[in-house]
């Protein structure tokens, strides 16, 4: 297992590489080019530079996150084919600077969806949070504006200005959609790309639909095990895999967190795991709390024991965390709480790896 953080490079995160480097047992980060055009390539260049400079804090560039999907492709448009050559040859680019893994996503026209990014908690912190009503009641634009509005003027991945344009008529279009039609559409990208991750030795690791059910009638596919199931089938390539975000598929009561790690990680489809805990206020409401078990809804020590026992050795990060001590961060990823939640983190692996190797 690999610690390693979410930092955004252009000036765009209040948290500096050289913080990162002190948290004990980070080693490297998860980043991205944030300013290229969705369906643009990639430049080499640009991508050198990222890795010097992260290079040159003492920090190793594991993971790029994420390298999005132009909406033509989920579509299937006659056009896609022009993106996925795009695609193909950013991954080339990814292969020069020695990335091993990409995570992404498939979800249509929003990334994720959250009606209050400082939800007040007890104890003086904040924390983002989602209530179905005033997400269902809210259409995506009056929410692009209220998550901007809280994003303290850093840019909120999945919710680009450029997006925003075209989402009323996006959504419109895929209330036409089928999900059969959804799972075409994404396996043809993966026939496509799959082959060049494969030659270039890039892991492919999707994410899954945050919140991991229906919203505004927008085909979700990625939000139980039973649909990893289908989507690792649509290729069968082990470079065809998943990002195992706990908070996004643990959204749903349904969705058992540790029995979803052990069968696809123990199949060596996991590339790269995002964990974080949340407390549910109702079935479809919940807060993003404190990695801590007690603190929400999820064991955080039988997730840990499942990648372990299950022999998981790629990247992890703690995923999003609360503000606190007064932090002005963007939402979700200031510095506290995530050096808190990687460090509990490390400590249970240290404590089943110990305990493990003393029984044998
Ligand atoms: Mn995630």
């Amino acid at each position: 297992m690999k610690m390693i953080l979410r930092w955004f490079p252009d000036g765009d995160d209040s948290v500096t590489l050289n913080q990162i480097k002190q948290i004990p047992g980070v080693s490297g980060v998860a980043t991205c080019l944030s300013k290229i055009p969705v369906g643009d390539v990639w430049p080499l260049d640009k991508l050198q530079a990222l890795k010097k400079e992260i290079n040159d804090a003492g920090l190793d560039l594991e993971v790029i996150e994420s390298v999005n999907i132009h909406e033509n492709i989920k579509k299937g448009f006659s056009d896609r084919d022009k993106y996925i050559k795009n695609y193909i040859e950013t991954l080339s680019n990814l292969s020069k600077i020695g990335i091993k893994c990409l995570c992404y996503n498939f979800m249509p026209v929003i990334d994720w969806a959250r009606s209050d990014l400082s939800y007040p908690l007890p104890d003086g912190s904040t924390a983002m949070a989602y209530n179905h009503d005033e997400v269902k009641n809210m259409n995506p634009e009056i929410m692009a504006n209220v998550l901007s509005s809280e994003s303290k003027g850093y840019s909120l991945p999945g919710w680009e200005p450029e997006r925003l344009n075209d989402m009323a008529a996006d959504i419109e279009y895929y209330k036409n959609m089928t999900h059969d039609e959804y799972w075409g559409n994404m396996k043809y990208f993966l026939d496509h790309v799959i082959p060049y991750a494969e030659k270039y030795d890039i892991k492919m690791a999707i994410h899954p639909d945050d919140p991991p059910w229906t919203l505004y009638g927008l085909p979700k596919v990625i939000t139980s095990a039973q649909n990893i199931r289908t989507f690792l089938s649509l290729n069968s390539s082990s470079y065809n895999g998943i990002t195992l975000c706990t908070g996004s598929l643990g959204s749903s009561y349904d969705n058992d967190i540790p029995a979803i790690i052990r069968e696809f990680s123990g199949q060596g489809r996991i590339h790269f795991t995002h964990i974080r805990n949340l407390k549910h206020l109702s079935d479809q409401d919940f807060y993003e709390s404190a990695h801590l078990s007690e603190c929400g809804d999820l064991d955080m020590y039988e997730i840990v024991k499942a990648f372990h026992d299950t022999g998981f050795d790629s990247y992890v990060r703690p995923d999003h965390g609360r503000m606190i001590w007064g932090e002005e961060a963007r939402p979700g990823y200031g510095l506290y709480d995530r050096a808190i939640g990687a460090n509990y983190l490390l400590g249970l692996w240290e404590a089943i790896d110990k305990n493990q190797r003393g029984i044998e």
